[in-house]
């Protein structure tokens, strides 16, 4: 997650599992209002103790939505002795980021959805503050980056999500951290916060909202938060239907299509044409200079430049490099999962679930929910030497916010097939945005996350579990 994959700030995470000299990465912050945590090795500058090696029987790789959701779901199976289960992971902090869009609005501060890691994670289970310098599967082994230590394990779950890349974007690192520029992006813990002040800031001019070409997590997010942008301008009375409007809005984005499945795009094309949003289709965002942004054609057509008076721009995104050059990925860098069982193709004593999975669906904390229990069953029977049994079908949601208030919560299957948990509750057609999950978005999720997915009992439409 996220978009899911739900987690912490994502700059942390992604500099921290790459190497030291990210720290000095600007988007990184810490809040105020806690004690400071406690002191990771690459903080310290401690070099490795090499030669240790510890051993446990499942290995998970990523304290983020899937990593906690996946050892706390196993932990509860009742299989498991105190530190049998270990989770590796380098941050300090763990951010609902389904929530980032909510900030991004002004609705919720990027404050209330961060937790502490480590008070996440039951104490029987052993957890590493630290990051991943490699696989060994055929050693059955993950090195340490930190410390240099080496795990052996069972069985190993890789879920360290994927990788925020900023300078994807000539010019987005400066442009964010610039103050004073209506450039922002709710992509990170930082730069969620600034998106609300930008929003409010702009009078009139130029909006453009961008959706970059190749994975995005929370597909729909690039979006919800221009929807939610147009809402505050429209009761400012900034934004009007017919022009001239004092605010224009665009959405440039590298899809050919306002979203991924046919039966949502169609509601999402109608609202877009009727709120007279103008769409750059194919347009992949590559450069800004000041207040020109650049955009590479997936059509083939020459490079479009556009000057802007507002800019939320969505990076580009991928598997963190030591995933990607490991013996566990697959041709794009993702770790190489069967789609049904989500275990390894090559390594049967290997699992992944989450964003850094190759399980071909939209990566989003809904998705995770529905892949965690088929995981988890699958393990167990492997451990007891059975082929796994359990199946999954490539379950995932966008509950996407089409104003403050409502929300077209899409949910759909492999193949962009709508696989919908409200299907038949007379008034609830989830091919139209409505308030109750517009509730559910803002209210709903953000608590039973923390109450119960990451403690590994919540199975999202199957309810909480036993
Ligand atoms: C869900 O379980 C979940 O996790 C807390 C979300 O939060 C990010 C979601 O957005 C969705 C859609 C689910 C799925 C659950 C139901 C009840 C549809």
């Amino acid at each position: 997650m996220f978009f899911i994959k739900a987690t912490r700030c994502v700059c942390a995470r992604a500099s921290l599992f790459e190497s030291r000299s990210s720290l000095t990465c600007p988007l990184l912050s810490s809040p105020t209002t806690k004690a400071a945590p406690r002191a990771r090795s690459f903080a310290t500058g401690s070099r490795p103790v090499t030669g240790t090696s510890n051993g446990h029987k499942i290995v998970v790789v990523g304290g983020g939505s899937a990593g906690l959701n996946v050892s706390h779901q196993l932990l509860r199976s009742g299989r498991f002795a105190p530190e049998d289960i270990a989770i590796v992971d380098p941050a300090v902090w763990h951010d609902y980021q389904p929530g980032w869009t909510l900030v991004g609005g002004g609705v919720k501060t990027n404050r209330e959805l961060r937790r502490h890691e480590a008070d996440l994670i039951d104490n029987k289970i052993k957890f590493y503050n630290d990051g991943v310098r490699g696989f060994n599967p055929q050693d059955k082994a993950v090195t340490l980056s930190g410390s240099g230590q080496t795990l052996a394990y069972d069985h190993l779950i890789v879920a360290p999500g994927i990788k925020i890349d900023y300078s994807s974007i000539k010019g987005l690192p400066e442009a964010l951290a610039d103050k004073n520029s209506l450039i922002s992006s709710i992509y990170g813990y930082d730069t969620s916060d600034k998106v609300f002040g930008t929003i409010q800031k702009l009078q009139k001019g130029n909006a453009i909202f961008t959706h970059p070409a190749g994975t995005v997590k929370c597909a729909g997010a690039p979006q919800k938060i221009m929807w939610m942008a147009l809402d505050y301008w429209k009761r400012a009375n900034r934004y009007n239907h017919t022009t001239p409007s004092p605010i224009d809005i665009t959405f440039a984005t590298a899809l050919p299509a306002m979203f991924g499945v046919p039966k949502y795009s169609a509601v999402l094309e109608e609202l877009r044409q009727d709120r007279g949003v103008e769409a750059l289709f194919q347009h992949d965002l590559v450069s800004i200079d000041g207040d020109k942004a650049t955009f590479a054609r997936l059509d083939g057509a020459d490079e479009v430049t556009r000057r802007f008076d507002f800019l939320h721009a969505v990076p580009k995104m991928g598997p963190h490099s030591f995933v990607k050059e490991s013996p566990l990925a697959d041709g794009a860098g993702f770790v190489d999962v069967d789609q049904s069982t989500t275990r390894h193709k090559t390594f049967h004593d290997v699992w992944s679930v989450g964003d850094a999975s190759s399980l071909p669906t939209s990566k989003t904390a809904a998705a995770i929910t529905s892949q965690v229990p088929v995981l988890v069953q699958n393990l167990l029977l492997a451990m007891d030497n059975k082929e796994p049994a359990a199946v999954y079908d490539g379950y995932t949601s966008c509950p996407l916010l089409t104003d403050y208030d409502r929300v077209l919560l899409a949910e759909f299957k492999y193949g962009g097939v709508p696989k919908e948990t409200f299907g038949g509750v007379p008034g609830l057609d989830q091919g139209k945005p409505h308030r109750a999950f517009g509730m559910m978005k803002k209210h709903f999720f953000p608590w039973v996350y923390f109450k119960s997915m990451v403690k590994g009992t919540w199975g999202g439409p199957s309810g909480w579990l036993k």
